[in-house]
């Protein structure tokens, strides 16, 4: 008896010891370990915004740039709009938003100056090689396993910060795999 009690207990600590061990969460194939780094998991809400597996990559050593990556869903019934992004001075100078498109048969990235679409009732992946953020000018390297806190603004949700969790420099964050849309 004594037993089962105890890995009962040792179940509900373990489930609510993720940020929301819910539904979507519960198949979710990522090992622990390698990609894994500490907020991969959480579920940050703005509004009807549902944000998850926010990361960054490690930086190697004077590269100029780090991405941002995350997906959001639009459980509402209203379009919305990621209008900017931002990361503390001491990070870099500034983040954009950008998309990778064909520039005649060669793959670039360039600026969203509208930013990105966020239609309702529906899920946007930033994810490497397609849309991402961008921290332009890094001026501290981004260390696997730490974290870096970035701003987000939605034209109607408003601003949220959230931690990008540093995977490794090929990082594809937790949900990214089974999902490469993009062929190359
Ligand atoms: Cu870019």
């Amino acid at each position: 008896m004594k037993t089962t009690l105890i890995t009962a207990l040792g179940f509900a600590l373990l489930s609510a010891a993720g940020a929301h061990a819910d539904h979507e969460h519960a198949d979710h194939k990522m090992e622990h370990g390698q990609q894994m780094a500490m907020h991969a998991d959480a579920v940050y809400e703005i509004g009807v915004l549902h944000i998850e597996n926010a990361f960054s990559r490690a930086s190697l050593p004077n590269q100029p740039v780090g991405g941002g990556f995350f997906t959001v869903t639009n459980t509402g019934a209203e379009d919305d709009r990621l209008i900017s992004a931002s990361t503390s001075p001491e990070r870099a100078d500034h983040m954009e938003i950008h998309e990778m498109a064909m520039d005649g048969q060669v793959m670039k990235m360039r600026e969203l100056p509208d930013g990105l679409p966020i239609p309702a009732g529906e899920t946007v992946e930033l994810k490497p090689g397609g849309f991402h953020l961008m921290m332009m000018g890094l001026k501290q390297p981004l260390v696997e396993g730490e974290s870096v806190t970035i701003s987000l603004t939605f034209e109607k949700a408003g601003t949220i910060e959230i931690p990008l969790a540093i995977g490794a420099p090929n990082a594809k964050g937790g949900t990214a795999q089974g999902h490469m849309t993009h062929g190359n």
